[in-house]
């Protein structure tokens, strides 16, 4: 089969799909999914699919009627993600390429490059280069409860991650210093733990905090400890702490890895699939991130990070969340904490009758 592909038509359904595991920050709650689901119709009969994220229900119909409005430019034209990802950029020069214009461009390149790796019965990896190769994993708790969440963190172990990732902040450092010490109680002291801030502090307050913990603990790092873009207070962090400083689920496109690069404001590098400009952002933003000797991991979207992430040399750690068990044909599976990207495309189809229940 030809992987010469035309757009016919493509849909972008809206759903709030049940999370197996809440996200929990220690300000939010995510208990359902807020999606859009993106199929892309070839001429040729090939359906390309992605998803995005939303974070909040109220992305939703806003990221649903900028996908229709980009598709509605592009039917007809061929399904060559690069050529297309640039004349979407260049659509939305004026505009600005971040938020839902950024996360619209990238569900469909996505949806590209899963389609263009189904016409030549391959996965995204083996298109990319890439052998299919288990890809290590941490399993990325939320705001952590020892009462509501010891149990998860034992079938982790279960499970095989010897990585964990939780999230804190709470509102005193003796009670983060509290969850810390329950959390390492089950998880023992040989395995690699992280802590995700979500851009809670100032910089003084982040590196207040850390140093009480760095008393204690021996983090492998410490993510996003202030707001995204705040890059001098990120690199105040970095100077200040000996705990690796992680960050980049908030950068826009590799323009934003670039200039994080430059400022020279983080040891290692968390590329979201979405935000980053999808297969083609991801594979110019990890090159920026070698090229600076930056460890990459991925932020959500596991099924394809694994198939990118094998395409990257600098491959660090995948974030296991479960996202879209509840509405896969086929979910992926974890595996000695492992996680194997599988074809065609990204092998990821969805299974109608659940994905109906979940549509809004
Ligand atoms: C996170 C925050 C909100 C939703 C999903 C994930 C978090 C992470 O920053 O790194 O997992
Ligand atoms: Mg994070």
């Amino acid at each position: 089969m030809t992987y010469c592909l035309t757009i016919k038509s493509v849909s972008a359904r809206p759903a709030m799909v049940p999370l197996s595991r809440p996200i929990t920050t220690a300000k939010i709650v995510i208990d359902k999914a807020p999606l859009v689901l993106i199929d892309v119709n070839a001429q040729e009969g090939v359906i390309g699919r992605s998803y995005i994220f939303g974070y909040t229900p109220l992305s939703l119909r806003p990221l649903t009627a900028m996908v229709e409005n980009i598709a509605d430019t592009l039917i007809g034209k061929t399904i060559d993600p690069v050529t297309r990802f640039a004349e979407m950029e260049a659509m939305f020069r004026l505009l600005g390429r971040q938020g839902v214009v950024g996360m619209a461009m990238a569900g469909l390149d996505v949806a590209f490059w899963d389609a263009r790796a189904k016409a030549q019965d391959m996965s995204v990896a083996a298109v990319l280069g890439a052998e299919e190769r288990p890809i290590k994993c941490y399993d990325s708790h939320g705001f952590f409860d020892p009462d509501r969440d010891a149990v998860d963190v034992e079938l982790s172990l279960k499970q095989g991650f010897d990585a964990l990732k939780f999230k804190l902040g709470a509102e005193t450092v003796e009670n983060d210093l509290a969850r810390l010490r329950a959390g390492q109680d089950i998880v023992g002291s040989d395995k690699a733990l992280m802590l995700d801030y979500n851009q809670a502090f100032s910089s003084a307050e982040a590196i207040r905090r850390m140093r009480r913990i760095e008393e204690e603990f021996y983090l492998d790092w410490i993510e996003e400890p202030v707001l995204a873009e705040d890059y001098a207070g990120h690199r105040a962090v970095r100077a200040a702490l000996r705990t690796p400083v992680q960050t980049g689920e908030n950068w826009w496109l590799p323009d934003d890895a670039a200039r994080a690069v430059q400022a020279e404001i983080c040891d290692h590098a968390m590329l979201d699939l979405i935000k980053i400009g999808g297969v083609t952002g991801w594979m110019r933003a990890a090159a920026i991130a070698q090229g600076a000797s930056l460890p990459v991991s991925s932020h959500l979207f596991p099924e394809a990070s694994a198939h990118v992430l094998a395409a990257t040399p600098n491959c660090h750690l995948l974030e296991w969340m479960d996202v879209t068990s509840s509405i896969a044909a086929d979910p992926y599976q974890i595996e000695n904490g492992h996680l194997t990207p599988k074809g065609p495309g990204f092998g990821l189809e969805w299974d109608e009758k659940a994905v109906g229940k979940y549509l809004v």
